[in-house]
């Protein structure tokens, strides 16, 4: 159903490029309609908790090298109508080998596989194990698949689900042989129109053979697609814990703390005799004692106390950073049947926020982070463990205490990643860019922000919500759209503020006010006035109060920076060099200073942590070069000079170490200009 309804809306922008008076009249009405927006109710997400073995339940992956073919472009359905389910895809067609998880635009030498516009097909085999077959429900759980898949099991239709960056999952006990080879298949399309989220563009253009199809789109990232995430066969028992929702909280001075928490359930036990089921909970610290036990009554509902908490600190604002307990629940039937048992880490800490501060455990934040991609060399936007441990390593070394996930939700082990090192998360649902405000993109951006609040909503990591980057917020029914998004957000998460990060000048802008702290973007010196490092800290200083003056609200730089050809070394500074990077990032930094003496400043985010893919234009030399860190995860020096400041604001704002190695040894003299080593922070 929906690949008819995207392949025709593809089909019809393709008819509506090429014949321009129709595009004229679909554009008049596009327009009008879009006027109209209306704040309709939308599905919501069921179950989805992370993959985990337990004494109830097994895991498997379905990682590895699949079966792989590229659909021609000119038609798209062909494996639709042709059934190419229904068999192994290498009787259809001609395989190649394509890993999983990866994206599969860079895994071979071929353009048109890199630029392939539309759908893909996956396969593979796998057996199951009998004893599966026994007593209990099996699911298929993708981490995400960009950015629309198809899925079916041994030729049955499984799941279908559209949206990029997030999990989506499904009952496939039905469908398995027990004991048995069995088969999945995977179409996946990537392309994206007016409608889906993020926005894109779809035309037929004039090539020399004749005709080709082109995806186009404004935001400023490779639009990488395939199966991005892991895919896992789980196991649970035929009643089972599908859901558990948690909210932290902490006594005046921070020493008890609460879990308050709410399970569901799914399953004919729940349904036959619900008030049967009850759950033990337990708590244990990092040392495997338990701290704190309940047992729910039979709402599943209610709370559990730590005294002596050690509460979830970010890095760098504590000397014991990321603290997570585990939160252990049994569901049990009448008579003491042990149903199920899922763990689940969990970080004890409360969140608060007014006009002028953030604030984490009664303590105000000051953000010191980054912008980012989930991007490689190779895989594209495909999960890698060993990326992203290095990843973390150098945020850590750099001093980074947050980082906003732009322009997607980012894998859900990273988010593990960051409760455990303390990093806080702006989490960014995948609305970037959008340019019109229709209501068929209300609905899904809606939709989208209800699949990442169910998704992240128990890390304590998670610090924001962001529902979107630099949307067009000056057009006249911005505000309407924001006000709905803004507010369904909020009535998913209240515990949590909601940001955006924003480009349009804050006089024209309609979103502002209906988010709780403002996000900027700015290039000075970059996109505005060129090479002009004498123009930049007035101008951040007098936009930043600009935005404060208007919405009286905090206000942090979500974007600045300067592309930056590692190994280009020009002095004076001189743009794309190394030194110009390293000005640019000095001249900002005074006016963060300027800013913070201003309490309502409330954080510095550099573009990029590390240089990315983008697609082919002048203005991009081998990709975005704004990276901190090379697309190789090596620093530039601007790198070095950012580590000094995040460390100096470290000490500053919230007391820390600083590690010995951050000022090489220049001399043994004095003066307040020689900085040597630490002691003179
Ligand atoms: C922006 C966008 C980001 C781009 C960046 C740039 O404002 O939010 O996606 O990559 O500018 O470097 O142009």
């Amino acid at each position: 159903m929906h690949l008819t309804i995207n392949l025709k809306c593809r089909k019809f922008e393709i008819w509506a490029f090429s014949l321009s008076s129709l595009f004229l009249v679909c554009y008049i009405l596009k327009f009008t309609l879009a006027l109209i927006i209306l704040n309709k109710e939308i599905e919501t997400s069921r179950g989805m908790l992370y993959p985990r073995e337990s004494e109830t339940r097994e895991v498997r992956t379905l990682d590895g090298i699949w079966n792989f073919v590229r659909s021609d472009e000119t038609n798209p359905t062909q494996g639709i109508r042709d059934g190419w389910f229904k068999d192994d895809l290498s009787k259809s067609m001609p395989t190649i080998p394509m890993p999983v998880p990866a994206s599969y635009n860079d895994i071979t030498t071929e353009q048109t596989l890199r630029d392939h516009v539309g759908t893909v097909w996956y396969d593979r085999k796998f057996f199951v194990p009998r004893s599966w077959g026994q007593d209990q429900r099996v699911w298929l759980r993708f981490g995400s698949v960009h950015y629309e898949a198809y899925v079916w099991i041994n030729g049955r239709s499984a799941v279908k689900h559209e949206m990029g960056h997030l999990p989506f999952e499904t009952e496939v006990t039905h469908l398995l042989k027990y004991g048995a080879e069995n088969r999945i298949t995977v179409m996946c399309d990537n392309a994206l129109i007016q409608t889906t989220v993020p926005q894109g563009k779809i035309s037929e253009v004039a090539n020399d053979e004749g005709v080709t199809i082109i995806q186009s789109y404004t935001f400023d990232f490779f639009n990488y697609a395939g199966i991005h995430r892991s895919v896992h066969l789980y196991t649970t028992p035929k009643t089972f814990i599908e859901e558990v929702e948690v909210k932290t909280n902490l006594s005046q001075n921070n020493s008890v703390g609460t879990v308050d928490y709410s399970i569901t359930v799914n399953g004919t036990a729940a349904n036959e005799a619900e008030n049967t089921l009850l759950a033990r909970l337990q708590i244990y610290n990092r040392e495997g004692v338990q701290v704190a036990n309940v047992t729910s009554d039979s709402k599943l509902v209610g709370s559990l106390q730590v005294d002596n908490v050690k509460p979830w600190w970010p890095y760098l604002m504590h000397s014991d950073p990321g603290y997570l307990y585990e939160l252990e629940i049994r569901l049990y039937a009448a008579k003491e049947q042990l149903l199920d048992v899922y763990r689940l880490k969990v970080g004890i800490r409360t969140l608060s926020w007014t006009n002028t501060t953030f604030l984490i455990n009664g303590k105000p934040i000051y953000f010191r982070g980054f912008g980012r991609h989930e991007d490689a060399d190779v895989r594209g936007r495909g999960l890698d463990n060993a990326l992203m441990a290095r990843d973390f390593n150098l945020l850590k070394w750099i001093g980074a205490n947050a980082y906003r996930t732009s322009h997607y939700p980012y894998s859900e082990e990273s988010m593990q990643f960051a409760d455990q090192h303390g990093i806080m998360i702006i989490d960014e649902c995948p609305s970037v860019d959008t340019e019109n405000f229709n209501q068929v993109l209300l609905d899904r951006h809606k939709s989208s922000l209800e699949q990442l609040v169910h998704r992240d909503r128990n890390h304590p990591s998670v610090v924001m919500w962001s529902i979107a980057n630099e949307p067009r917020t000056g057009q006249v029914n911005a505000d309407t759209y924001f006000q709905f998004v803004a507010n369904y957000t909020r009535s998913l998460d209240s515990t949590r503020p909601i940001t955006a990060a924003i480009a349009v000048p804050s006089n024209d802008d309609k979103a502002g006010r209906h988010l709780d702290i403002i996000s900027f973007n700015r290039y000075n010196a970059w996109y505005s006035n060129t090479g002009r490092l004498d123009m930049v800290t007035q101008r951040v200083i007098s936009e930043a109060t600009g935005w404060n003056k208007k919405y009286d609200k905090p206000v942090l730089m979500s974007e600045y920076g300067a592309d930056t050809l590692e190994g280009l070394h020009l002095q004076p500074a001189f743009v794309w060099s190394e030194e110009f990077q390293t000005e640019v990032f000095s001249r900002h930094f005074k006016a963060f200073d300027a800013l913070r003496r201003q309490k309502w400043f409330i954080g510095e985010f550099v573009w990029n942590f590390a240089d990315f893919k983008t697609a082919q234009t002048y203005t991009r030399v081998g990709g975005n070069k704004k990276g901190v860190f090379t697309r190789a995860r090596q620093p530039k020096a601007a790198a070095h000079l950012l580590r000094q400041r995040y460390f100096a604001l470290g000490r500053e704002v919230d007391q820390c170490n600083v590690p010995n190695d951050l000022f090489t040894y220049i001399a043994d003299v004095g003066g307040s200009n020689v900085k040597h080593d630490s002691a003179d922070l």
